[in-house]
């Protein structure tokens, strides 16, 4: 018989994307039987609210998931990689926000709109990732159109928030910012430069190739959510300084001719967008609107003349919702929907 409710463990729930994902899981109403907030030992004496209760954050030990049927997690790829297959042991399913997995040929990469099919690969391992922030937004906003005309390349260039950096970098954010009016201190520890009132065109480790960890993310993971390794992706990660909220600036090759009238309509209509494009009252997505909303917005949609089947467009969501949060609990409600 079916399961009413879930014994659902965060692990990593005092952190700025599982402190989201408790508020989402509490706002999209799912079927929770058991909560199980779970964090590293530093955290031991906090709580999270959840429905109205404060619940205790428990240690994460190889024991915290006898009885879990899904485990999200979002404390960082090590402790992914040492506890994700521990859950998947003791009975659980996981949803892993972080990298550890997700290029794994065994792993899922969902994304609930674009590629639910994936899904039913959990089974392997009993893993399922969820994508990269920068690439979810991205890929929620162009499938629709890739479906209609299908897309031979992309040219992305971020503007990411510092939100998904950590609670860390949102301070220092703010610190940096009062210091520079104030002629404080401004300290250097989140970033590898000053963060306030500039660009950084360095996000996770520098390749081999001069390219950076999140720019490999962004063309490794859209190849494989698209099960497409031929569409060509050149991105460009910068960190601006913004709370929250990450925006993109893409242009999009298309194998057919489509126009931004008809990108507009498409994308009008598909799950999870919001267009949002009257240029002559000035409106287009803005990180700030975006924040605390679940949709992908999509404006600014233009034809790129410089290539045959061109578009350009600007696209914008809250990274800690449909990023992280948003996206990882909806890949539970299918789970839950079709296999628990
Ligand atoms: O791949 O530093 O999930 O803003 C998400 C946060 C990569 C780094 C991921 C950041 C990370 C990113």
């Amino acid at each position: 018989m079916k399961k009413k409710r879930y014994n659902v463990a965060v692990v990593g729930a005092t952190g700025v994307v599982g402190a989201e994902m408790v508020k989402v899981l509490e706002e999209r109403e799912f079927p929770i039987d058991k909560l199980l907030p779970l964090a590293s030992e530093r955290s031991i004496g906090k709580s999270v609210e959840f429905c109205g209760r404060e619940i205790d954050v428990c240690e994460l030990t190889p024991e915290s998931f006898h009885g879990v049927d899904v485990a999200l997690f979002s404390a960082g790829g090590s402790v992914s990689k040492e506890f994700a297959p521990i859950a998947a042991e003791s009975g659980a399913v996981v949803v892993d926000n972080t990298s550890a997995f997700r290029m794994d040929d065994d792993v899922p990469l969902v994304v609930p709109e674009v590629n639910p099919e994936a899904l039913a690969g959990y089974k392997a391992r009993r893993i399922i990732a969820n994508p990269n922030c920068s690439t979810i937004q991205m890929i929620v906003a162009l499938a629709p159109l890739h479906r209609r005309a299908r897309i031979t390349r992309i040219v992305v260039s971020t503007y990411q928030s510092v939100s998904g950096a950590g609670i860390r970098a949102m301070e220092e954010l703010s610190k940096q910012s009062v210091a520079l009016f104030s002629q404080g201190e401004c300290r250097i520890e989140a970033f590898p430069h000053r963060i306030a009132f500039n660009c950084i065109p360095h996000i996770g480790k520098f390749l081999g190739d001069g390219s950076t960890e999140e720019e490999m993310k962004m063309v490794n993971e859209t190849h494989k959510i698209f099960s497409d390794p031929s569409i060509g992706v050149a991105a460009t990660a910068v960190r601006v300084p913004v709370f929250c909220g990450h925006s993109e600036s893409v242009n999009v090759e298309f194998e057919d001719p489509i126009d931004p009238e008809e990108a507009r309509e498409i994308l009008s209509s598909a799950p999870g967008v919001e267009v949002i494009d009257d240029p002559n009252l000035c409106r287009y997505p803005l990180a700030i609107d975006a924040t605390g909303k679940d949709p992908v917005y999509v404006g600014r949609i233009r034809r790129d003349a410089s290539v045959a089947n061109g578009l350009a467009m600007w696209i914008v969501s809250d990274n800690l919702r449909k990023g992280a949060a948003l996206n990882a609990v909806q890949i539970a409600e299918l789970l839950i929907r079709d296999y628990l």
